[in-house]
């Protein structure tokens, strides 16, 4: 414990990393500087305990190569050599350059690139989209990341929280589909630990061994992408065995006679082949299903990755149904809560902005956009609390575009990655700890306050404060455009909504957070009698919602998720297939780092100048290659080289790179050199897990 001195401030506050987890914190600040930064052991489901890379954040914000003043480029675009120049001159410049490319190619040729650096509701996906959309930029469609599990799983439950995170500990029987809790979603490993004390069984689904599936008493190992067959032939099983829940079935679900059709496509051996499971082990994963009614499954965004990933969803979320499991404590599913966060979106993007017709461009593809072959290439691009290099697809031939001479590059980040290399103009942005936000989450029911516990560093500013500066530079006047912090704390969530029932700002100040008014965690029980909040009311096996691809859901003009109609899909799930390649050998799974957050502390962790490669023993025979040599992985977008680690951990045909690294510090490119932008059906998803590849011995 650290000791306290007279005069040190406690300051709540909540973690901004794009996690489900959204962790409570203290920060311990002595004499205007922090000391520590800890979890806070009253929070009901982060219970005082930080990961591993947040549990030294104050290392993160005092970071020696930390961006605090505004920067103007003086070498070439990529060699990161920059001049500090006055906030003045920065905002001068771009406002200067966005009117010169305004009159000549339009606003459209102006793109914001922006995620989810911070996922806070003022400083998050949203800071910006009020100044770019009055400015009459091209929308950036932002569908990096769960934008086709979460429509598939509403086409099917409707906009629902679903199961309680927290009412996993009630669970006899627990199934982690696609997603590695202990180190993407941490604290939840808690309450499964929690059940399976208490006697219940932990299953994992997933291609590799990863550190939760290493803990699962029984880890299933099915090809990448093969969910949807895998669950449409767990579905015929329990039909046929009668395990389902018939009084359950025809009160709350819609469309049984369609589904049973579909899953009898899938019969045990076609199933077998395609996910390359046993018969046995899927006739077991029926039973065992079917026998424990408390049942809980929760997938990762992992799944949906793949050209069948959202239909993977759809069939999953239909399981809990098929057998009754919402009837009981801890039975159900876990995709995502954000439904319950009554959050107002049109307040925080101002889609009204918008005219008709404005263009919009599917960031996951920017390299289409910077190509400058583009009919229409884009001349302005403006990145915060993003990295186009390491996040989107053809990474090579984004860096080709980010050379454009013609491309005037603006990023605003907290450090010097590879994007801001290749920028005209870096600004300066704060840290969590300098700055207000309020949070939701992706993981649990509780909204947190995160108030500045130190003065901004240097020149950093917040992003709201970045579009307050850059909207009055432009001459804007509209009145939204410099809403202050308070403003927006009180703009962004519906106070008067149900869930928020005797939650107020002043509480939020005082306590730091409040869980969402949506039922006890433990006594809730979401869907035991149906009221599934879909057109039918009820569980849509087959979707009432196919028509428009499940975007009816999200017809805002918010550049989020996928804001154009997708177009009509089956109102089934189905397993479509996978596209054959037969010049790459390979599978290339890219999941997530345990020790980075995305393409973040990957400078502040050690061991990040090379990326590893697992290989299966049988591959890495056949290639002759052996631990520690260096690979050239390699398919029509890129090269990429890795160290090749020799491993049972994946599985024969599948490599894995895991995602976040660098170029600057591996020397060269990295995983996203190899994935292509082909979106899925569904929320145009990423497909990135769908990524083929060969693999040979670099002579580097
Ligand atoms: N430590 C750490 N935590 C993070 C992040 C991070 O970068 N680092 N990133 C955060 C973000 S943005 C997100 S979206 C979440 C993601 O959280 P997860 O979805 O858990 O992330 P991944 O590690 O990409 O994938 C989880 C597992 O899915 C498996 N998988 C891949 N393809 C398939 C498939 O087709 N079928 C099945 N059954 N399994 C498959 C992978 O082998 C992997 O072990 O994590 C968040 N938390
Ligand atoms: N191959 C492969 N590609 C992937 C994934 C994968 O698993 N494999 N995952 C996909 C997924 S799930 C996601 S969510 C995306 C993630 O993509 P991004 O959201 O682009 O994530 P990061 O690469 O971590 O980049 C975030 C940047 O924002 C900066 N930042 C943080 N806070 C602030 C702030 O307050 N202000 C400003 N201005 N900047 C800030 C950070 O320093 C960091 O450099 O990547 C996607 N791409
Ligand atoms: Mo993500």
């Amino acid at each position: 414990m650290q000791d306290h001195q007279p005069g040190d401030k406690i300051i709540y506050g909540a973690c901004q990393h794009d996690c489900p987890d959204n962790c409570a914190m203290e920060t311990l600040v002595r004499d205007g500087r922090v000391v520590s930064v800890k979890g806070r052991h009253d929070h009901p489901f982060t219970h005082g305990v930080l990961c591993a890379k947040v549990r030294s954040f104050e290392k993160r914000v005092y970071a020696p190569d930390r961006i605090l003043h505004p920067m103007r480029r003086i070498g070439a675009k990529g060699e990161g050599r920059f001049e500090q120049i006055s906030w003045d001159d920065a905002l001068d410049e771009i406002r200067d350059r966005y009117n010169e490319i305004i009159e000549q190619n339009g606003a459209e040729a102006i793109l914001p690139f922006n995620y989810l650096g911070s996922q806070g509701l003022l400083n998050g996906m949203h800071a910006g989209d009020p100044f770019f959309n009055r400015l009459g930029a091209t929308v950036g469609e932002r569908t990096f990341c769960n934008s086709g599990a979460s429509k598939a799983f509403r086409m099917v439950c409707g906009p629902t929280g679903g199961l309680d995170p927290e009412s996993f500990i009630h669970s006899k029987l627990i199934i982690l589909w696609g997603i590695n809790v202990v180190s993407t979603a941490m604290h939840h490993w808690r309450f499964v630990k929690e059940a399976m004390k208490a006697g219940a069984k932990l299953i994992v689904i997933d291609p590799l061994r990863s550190r939760t599936a290493a803990r699962a008493d029984w880890h299933v190992r099915p090809q990448p992408g093969s969910d949807a067959a895998l669950a449409l032939g767990l579905i015929h099983q329990l039909i046929e065995t009668g395990a389902i829940d018939v009084d359950y079935v025809a009160q709350h679900t819609l469309g049984f006679d369609e589904l049973k059709a579909r899953a009898a496509e899938f019969p045990l051996e076609r199933t077998a082949a395609i996910t390359g499971l046993t018969p046995d082990d899927i006739v077991e994963l029926a039973k065992v299903y079917g026998e424990a009614k408390q049942s809980a499954i929760r997938t990762g965004v992992a799944l949906e990755r793949t050209r069948n990933g959202p239909d993977a969803v759809r069939a999953i979320a239909c399981l809990p149904a098929l057998t009754g499991a919402w009837r009981h404590k801890g039975g159900g599913y876990f995709q995502h809560p954000q439904a319950h966060f009554p959050i107002q979106r049109d307040r925080l993007t101002r889609p009204d902005f918008v005219e008709e017709g404005r263009r919009a461009i599917n960031l996951f593809g920017i390299a289409d956009a910077l190509d400058a072959k583009n009919d229409r290439p884009i001349k302005a691009l403006f990145v915060y609390n993003a990295n186009p290099i390491t996040a989107a697809a053809d990474q090579e031939r984004t860096v080709e575009g980010l050379k454009r001479d013609d491309l005037f590059t603006v990023v605003s980040e907290i450090f010097p990655t590879d994007a801001t290399d290749y920028a005209d103009i870096v600004l300066p942005a704060t840290s969590q700890l300098e700055q207000l936000d309020l949070m939701y989450s992706w993981g649990h029911f509780n909204l947190q306050l995160n108030q500045p516990a130190i003065e901004p560093l240097g020149e950093a500013v917040s992003n709201t404060e970045l579009f307050r500066r850059l909207s009055a530079r432009m001459g804007f006047d509209d009145a939204d455009l410099q809403r202050s912090d308070e403003a927006l704390l009180r703009d962004s969530l519906d106070w008067n909504a149900a869930q928020l029932e005797g939650c107020s700002l002043d509480d939020l100040r005082e306590n730091g957070f409040s869980r969402l008014m949506v039922g006890d965690p433990v006594e809730r029980l979401p869907h035991a009698e149906g009221a599934f909040p879909t057109p039918s009311g009820k569980c849509e096996f087959a979707s009432s919602m196919a028509d428009t691809g499940g975007a009816m859901i999200e017809v805002y003009r918010q550049g989020y998720a996928g804001s154009e109609p997708g177009g009509a899909v089956d109102p089934l799930p189905q397993h479509r297939g996978t596209e054959p390649d037969p010049r790459h050998a390979f599978v290339l799974l890219s999941p997530k780092t345990h020790h980075f957050l995305n393409s973040g502390y990957t400078n502040l962790a050690a061991g990040s100048d090379q990326q590893p490669l697992w290989l299966h023993p049988d591959d890495a025979d056949r290639l002759e290659l052996a631990d520690g040599d260096m690979a050239r992985v390699s398919n029509d977008r890129g090269d990429v080289l890795a160290r090749v680690r020799v491993t049972d951990d994946t599985l024969p045909g599948v490599a894995v790179i895991t995602h976040g690294y660098w170029r600057k510090h591996v020397g060269g490119a990295t995983v996203n050199a190899l994935v292509s932008h082909k979106p899925a059906n569904i929320g145009r998803a990423v497909t990135i897990n769908d990524t083929r590849v060969s693999i040979e011995l670099s002579s580097k």
